[in-house]
């Protein structure tokens, strides 16, 4: 399932350069078959589509947010400041501090407009799909059967010998 008509997702990034990151949540959503979209939104270069996505996003039928950013990526927090669904935030790689100036503008936020904040880069990106599904799952017994099986051959996959 790739975009669809009624995403329960929405996957925001700041830029297209993110979605070298983001793609990999996108990726696995649509492998459980969970309804999502994908958009770009910069809370600095475009902050009325910010306005407009956030302000918008549960009238819609969003029930999930995961936005991902680098550098100052304060899209995360914004984002969770102008909607009450929950946001999960994906830290990404940026060329000259690897991320971790990402991962501390999306992480420390203050009380009372929580941000789910991810690992930096791509297990970030797989894990926030993961959250997500896992939050549509408490209310969804088919997509809870899936989440099951998925991980249940994450574990039969995993090697026993190193070679
Ligand atoms: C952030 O600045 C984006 O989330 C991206 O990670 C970073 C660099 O953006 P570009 O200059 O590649 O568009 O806003």
């Amino acid at each position: 399932m790739a975009q669809s008509a009624s995403p329960l997702v929405g996957i925001i990034m700041g830029s297209t350069s993110d979605w070298e990151t983001m793609h990999h949540a996108a990726d696995l959503l649509a492998e459980l078959g969970v309804a999502h979209e994908t958009k770009v939104v910069s809370a600095h270069r475009t902050p009325q589509r910010l306005y407009d996505y956030a302000t918008g996003a549960a009238e819609r039928g969003l029930q999930v947010v995961i936005a991902g950013a680098g550098g100052a990526a304060h899209l995360p927090g914004m984002a969770a400041a102008m909607t009450h669904l929950p946001v999960l935030g994906v830290p990404v790689e940026s060329k000259t501090m690897k991320g971790l100036d990402s991962l501390y503008s999306i992480v420390q936020m203050p009380a009372g407009i929580p941000v789910g904040t991810l690992a930096i880069g791509k297990a970030g990106a797989k894990n926030a799909a993961l959250l997500a599904a896992a939050i549509l799952a408490l209310s969804d017994a088919a997509l809870s059967a899936r989440l099951q099986s998925w991980r249940a051959a994450q574990t039969d996959g995993v090697a026993i010998d190193p070679e």
